[in-house]
């Protein structure tokens, strides 16, 4: 496992990444917010072998989505809004019945990734508010009952389940993190909270105003 101190771990590289991804006029930098899963996939990477399908998963959506930027149309997938834009005026969003392209939208698949992220937010939250001898796998899979597991399918929720039981106690997850307990621990993850909601609320809203929340 990598060293805390070589700052390769650090929860504010999440944090500056999607940070970076909030743009003026409430819309998204897709580089940077794509940065921004890049990086939460180390911290999955690191909890060991039995998250690896879920990692696939996210190299999988993240694949979609830079294929998108790096093709002939790349760039209309510079911001969110423009790729809404795009897609839409170029029947490349299926609304109706689900994608059979090769290459599947680049809305419906950050709409996945959206999903997840309001799982994190909640996961985060619950870290902050527990303490010394809470069960990981309990706030975990708490946050997945109330955001993303309604988009999943039974089998997918049993994995999500199992998976969840390997999460290590509270101290060693956070040492994972990088982060010691204590007050500056809560500090930290408040404010991690507090961003991720705000890049959540802007995507949400973005979504909604364009009836995209339930992209097949
Ligand atoms: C730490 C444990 C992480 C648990 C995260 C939630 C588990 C979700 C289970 C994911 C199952 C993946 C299997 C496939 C699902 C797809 O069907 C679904 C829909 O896509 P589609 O194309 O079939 O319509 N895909 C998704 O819903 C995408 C889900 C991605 C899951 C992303 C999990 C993100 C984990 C993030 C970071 C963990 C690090 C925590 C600490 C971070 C501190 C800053």
């Amino acid at each position: 496992r990598e060293k805390c101190d070589n700052s390769n771990f650090q929860i504010n590289r999440v944090q500056a990444a999607f940070q970076a991804s909030l743009m003026k006029n409430e819309d998204i930098l897709l580089k940077s917010y794509l940065e921004g899963w890049t990086e939460l996939q180390k911290f999955i990477d690191a909890l060991g072998t039995i998250f690896g399908f879920i990692s696939e998963e996210v190299t999988s959506k993240i694949r979609i989505l830079i294929e998108h930027q790096q093709g002939v149309h790349g760039k209309e997938y510079i911001s969110m809004r423009s790729m809404i834009n795009y897609e839409l005026k170029n029947n490349v969003v299926n609304l109706h019945e689900l994608p059979r392209d090769r290459l599947q939208s680049g809305c419906r698949t950050l709409l996945r990734l959206h999903r997840a992220l309001r799982w994190l937010q909640l996961f985060l939250d619950n870290i902050r508010t527990s303490s010394e001898n809470d069960s990981m796998s309990i706030s975990c899979a708490e946050a997945y009952e109330q955001s993303l597991a309604k988009y999943h399918s039974w089998l997918v929720r049993k994995a999500a389940g199992f998976a969840f039981l390997a999460l290590p106690a509270r101290t060693e997850f956070l040492q994972i993190l990088c982060l010691e307990g204590g007050k500056e621990t809560k500090d930290k993850l408040w404010s991690a909270v507090n961003l991720i909601e705000r890049v959540y609320n802007v995507t949400q809203g973005m979504y909604a105003q364009y009836n995209m929340l339930e992209l097949p």
